[in-house]
């Protein structure tokens, strides 16, 4: 498989779900600001969505969207589905939430917004933690295992961390176990972003970084 990733970006959710489920993968980045690979390829060519993650199988097929893409990396590794009969459906729900609600309240953030809408995605993004942290059902999200949503968990709890949002005390235990995982630091040394000792700064925001190229990247994406 090969991974289109952007450094800091949701891709690296499926980063750390492919390590985690011992699937050997390739790496290409992508500079969301100028619309090019790494090797000089236009992303759009290969993505007309523009975004990552973009993931390539093995018979070249493309898979886009980070609920479908964590859910094909799930299925081949059931040691990170949720136990119980209800569990790939609780999967599910765990990441449609984080996708659909919790990703998309950052995008004020990520963009050129004003002052307003700002205060309103940290003020909404404040109360879906409360929510999720309301809903941790054991030392991981979905119960005692960990699953493809605590990654795409622990990624929005780095921006969370960025923008200096205040992370409800069960959600930064959570970070804090999820970023112990030896293939956790392993992903976040792939993308040589910084150690979330870091995010022991959970709640007082993350000055620089990584987030940071993520966030002009698409302002700048967006501005063309
Ligand atoms: N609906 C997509 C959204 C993915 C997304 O927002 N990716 C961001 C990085 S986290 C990106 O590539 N943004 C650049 C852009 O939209 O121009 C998904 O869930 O996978």
């Amino acid at each position: 498989m090969k991974l289109y990733y952007a450094r800091g970006a949701c891709s690296l959710s499926d980063r750390i779900a492919l390590h985690e489920a011992g699937i050997p993968f390739v790496q290409e980045r992508v500079d969301l600001a100028s619309g090019l690979t790494e090797t000089g390829r236009n992303f759009r060519e290969l993505n007309p969505k523009g975004y990552v993650p973009l993931l390539v199988l093995d018979d070249g097929r493309t898979l886009t969207e980070n609920v479908a893409v964590l859910s094909l990396i799930a299925d081949h590794a059931p040691h990170l589905q949720p136990e119980g009969d209800l569990g790939r459906i609780r999967l599910l729900e765990a990441l449609s939430f984080i996708s659909s609600e919790l990703h998309v309240a950052f995008k004020p953030l990520f963009r050129e917004s004003g002052q307003t809408r700002r205060e309103a995605a940290l003020n909404r993004i404040a109360g879906l933690l409360q929510v999720l942290a309301g809903q941790v059902r054991g030392d991981f999200l979905l119960g005692g295992r960990f699953t493809v949503a605590d990654a795409y968990l622990f990624v929005v709890l780095r921006w969370a961390g960025q923008f200096g949002i205040v992370v409800p005390a069960r959600l930064t235990d959570h970070f804090r176990r999820v970023e112990a995982r030896p293939l956790v630091r392993q992903s976040l040394r792939e993308e040589a972003l910084p150690p979330a000792a870091a995010i022991g700064r959970i709640g007082s925001g993350l000055a620089a970084g990584a987030l940071g190229e993520v966030l002009r990247s698409a302002s700048a994406a967006r501005a063309r």
